[in-house]
């Protein structure tokens, strides 16, 4: 499903109504500044630089939920979101890598939205602390990064949100609960808790803690994870779902990845989180990864440094960087 000579499309999505924080918006440039051309370069890729994808809402359009309500700043998130999907959509129908750079973690819906409708069958490993899985009702926070997989899975009416009417207009295939898998969380709502026993129940879901990583170790906990969506790695590139890593760097425990917006302790330490992208790599079956939620802003300037050099290496390690 990658065309040969294999080509990466980078896309930059500076989102960051899906929070409050200021900063997100920066990453893709900070990220493309840090070297990403270069490490893709040398690990054979083609690049093809998209830009920056407008992820601002409409020109001076008053935004009746910014300050508060249910689904935060929906038009703004939507029209970027829309945007955003097109421009994915477009790539990944070219038989390109897909790399999205973000931006705050609303922008999955419109990445998902965008691979789903080109690649049908992708399977999605989901990378987080958290389980972005509320809907607007459901959610504590009112922000849309905490909800992307509501209205992907088909659990909230995007009809119902303004902004997001295009999601139901447009021929994008339900995400399937037996098609994603969690790794990193721990910092689930209850309405999201709810959610997730049921899928898990009914549907097999997958969904790993930061206690699974404790009690198995991260190498079986992908494993499972792999094997739960169905694209083990068995080296044959023709068969099988592509796979879309969606990696938010706040997975990664906050001594090693503080400039994200909101840390939690006892995440995924440097390894752990390499060990996850390049798991991915090796089922050769990735074809699209958005990193997600730095945001350089909310630290001291070395801090933000590592931050943003971490969720470099975390994608030159699911774009083939090897150690030996
Ligand atoms: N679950 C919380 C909420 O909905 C926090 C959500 C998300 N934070 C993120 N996304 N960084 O993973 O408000
Ligand atoms: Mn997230
Ligand atoms: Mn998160
Ligand atoms: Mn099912």
């Amino acid at each position: 499903f990658l065309t040969s000579p294999r080509t990466a499309a980078v896309i930059g999505a500076p989102a960051m109504f899906g929070q409050p924080l200021a900063g997100t918006d920066k990453s893709p440039q900070l990220l493309r500044e840090a070297g990403l051309h270069q490490n893709l370069a040398a690990l054979g890729w083609r690049v093809e630089e998209m830009g920056d994808v407008d992820m601002t809402g409409p020109p001076g359009g008053a935004d009746p939920a910014a300050a508060g309500g249910d689904a935060r700043h929906s038009l703004a998130v939507g029209a970027g979101c829309r945007r955003l999907s097109e421009a994915v959509f477009e790539k990944a129908a070219e038989g390109k890598f897909v790399l999205t750079l973000g931006g705050d973690h609303s922008i999955a819906l419109g990445t998902l939205a965008g691979v789903l409708r080109a690649r049908p069958d992708t399977r999605v490993l989901w990378c987080d602390a958290h389980a972005d899985i509320n809907s607007p009702k459901g959610s504590p926070s009112g922000n849309m990064h905490g909800m992307p997989l509501s209205f992907v899975m088909g659990l909230s009416d995007p009809s119902t949100v303004r902004g997001l009417e295009w999601l139901c207009e447009t021929d994008v295939p339900v995400l399937r609960p037996e098609r994603i898998a969690y790794v990193g969380l721990r910092d689930v709502d209850v309405y999201e808790r709810k959610i997730l026993h049921r899928l898990k129940q009914e549907h097999g879901l997958f969904a790993s803690t930061m206690q699974d990583v404790d009690r198995l170790g991260i190498g079986r906990v992908m494993e499972l994870a792999l094997e739960a969506l169905g694209v083990t790695g068995n080296g044959d590139e023709e068969k099988g779902a592509p796979l879309h890593l969606s990696f938010d760097i706040d997975a990664v425990d906050p001594k090693v990845a503080p400039a994200t917006g909101t840390v939690v302790r006892g995440g995924l330490n440097y390894r752990e989180a390499m060990y996850v992208a390049e798991s991915c790599v090796e089922t050769g079956r990735l074809g699209s990864m958005d990193m997600v939620e730095v945001n350089a802003d909310l630290t001291e300037p070395s801090a933000a440094a590592e931050t943003v050099q971490l969720g470099l290496v975390a994608v030159a390690s699911a774009m083939g960087s090897r150690i030996l």
